[in-house]
């Protein structure tokens, strides 16, 4: 198998996903965005990526995290959170982003309120996981390195 380059990938976290397992465990599990953190750069090692995660409550930055990603990131696996359904500007900045983006989310989005059915994401991410819990962000990252071998 061939390793890719650059083996850097970028996990960002939209709004209140700060507050991951301190709140509605029921919906989103009991781990901390810490022990997903811990998690992904241990599991980055074994597949041999080099794995940094952010999060930010606002829009901008997330905005922001998306044009960092530009300069030294082989892929971003995000989860967006609420503004996965209303914002543009998240579209945009990925769409200027050049390699592979996965699409995370923790709830099965599809089995809730309407308003959660429809991504903005999604029309540029070329994987999206929901409903497999916080596992969804190994998933991605296992799929993230097939991706960049494949590449
Ligand atoms: O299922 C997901 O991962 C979501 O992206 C989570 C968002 C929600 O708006 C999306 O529709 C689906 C909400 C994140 C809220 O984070 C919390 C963290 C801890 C406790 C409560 C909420």
């Amino acid at each position: 198998m061939k390793r890719p380059e650059n083996t850097r990938i970028h996990i960002l976290n939209g709004p209140n996903l700060n507050l991951l397992g301190k709140r509605e465990p029921e919906i989103y599990g009991a781990r901390t965005l810490a022990d997903i953190e811990a998690d992904s750069i241990a599991l980055g090692r074994d597949l041999g990526l080099d794995v940094a995660l952010f999060q930010s409550n606002h829009e901008g930055g997330i905005v922001d995290q998306i044009h960092d990603a530009r300069d030294v990131a082989a892929g971003i696996i995000i989860n967006p959170a609420a503004y996965t359904h209303t914002s543009i500007a998240i579209l945009d900045a990925l769409s200027m982003f050049d390699g592979p983006v996965i699409e995370v989310h923790i709830s099965q989005v599809h089995k809730r309120e309407t308003f959660r059915h429809h991504s903005y994401v999604s029309l540029r991410a070329d994987a999206v996981i929901a409903g497999c819990g916080t596992h969804g962000y190994t998933l991605a990252l296992h799929h993230m390195a097939q991706l960049l071998n494949d590449a």
